[in-house]
């Protein structure tokens, strides 16, 4: 005896799949919680992974990706540049965001329209209506590079979250606490998953662990990763 789905596409009353099987094509996007304020919508973006790809190339061609250097002098494995109005970088007289790209004195390129809707959408989902980021910091992870633990806190107002999205080969996300010393979730993300993060996560410690090779179909052996945020 076979026990059919009470509902079309496999999902309860409440919208939710039964944690009992595994996701088939043609499912909705899974919705997970994280932790209090930490949502993760698997596949989320995933219909949109190859355009995003392609508006990240044009991006680059317009503010190249770079290895920036951290306050203590160290050249960040992760390459990385930025579009919208402000820019997350870092060099030796410390982290800020910056209207203009100090590569070039150019203001970054315009944030492509699908790049904040997509955010908005997710953090509507994730119940922070209304996000409207002001940046979008593109991170380029190749193989054998990673982003050490860290806390994102170079912005105006943390009741405002970041959303993540990630694209190309998959990749280890560390997911930590509220102290440096509390031991990371490892956390698979693969491309088109999609991450909000407010409330008491916002200020969580994390990181991505040193990425594997693979080949993806778009972006081949890399990694990229789009932080949408409201900086100002
Ligand atoms: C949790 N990027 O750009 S995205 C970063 O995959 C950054 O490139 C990683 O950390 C990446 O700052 C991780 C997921 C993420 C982003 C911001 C967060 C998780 C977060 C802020 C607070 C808590
Ligand atoms: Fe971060």
């Amino acid at each position: 005896m076979t026990a059919e789905p009470a509902t079309a596409r496999g999902r309860d009353l409440f919208g939710l799949p039964p944690p009992d099987r595994f996701a088939q094509a043609g499912d909705p996007p899974a919705q997970e919680r994280l932790a209090d304020g930490a949502m993760l919508l698997r596949g989320f973006a995933g219909a949109e992974a190859a355009q995003l790809i392609r508006l990240v190339a044009a991006i680059a061609e317009a503010a190249p990706f770079r290895n920036m250097v951290t306050p203590g002098g160290w050249r960040m494995s992760v390459a990385m540049t930025n579009c919208g109005a402000l820019g997350w970088v870092t060099d030796r007289t410390g982290y800020r965001y910056d209207p203009a790209d100090p590569e070039t004195g150019r203001p970054w390129p315009d944030m492509p329209d699908r790049f904040a809707d997509l955010a908005r959408r997710a953090a509507d989902v994730a119940g922070f209506a209304g996000f409207a980021p002001d940046s979008c910091l593109v991170n380029r992870y190749e193989p054998g590079t990673r982003l050490s633990l860290h806390q994102d806190r170079n912005e105006r107002d943390f009741s405002q979250p970041i959303v993540s999205v990630s694209l190309g080969l998959p990749a280890t996300f560390l997911f930590g606490g509220q102290k440096r010393s509390d031991r990371p979730r490892r956390i698979r993300l693969v491309s088109g998953d999609v991450a909000v993060w407010g409330g008491p996560a916002r200020l969580a410690f994390h990181g991505v662990d040193t990425l594997q090779d693979g080949d993806d179909p778009v972006a081949e052996r890399r990694r990229f990763n789009l932080t949408f945020r409201k900086a100002c």
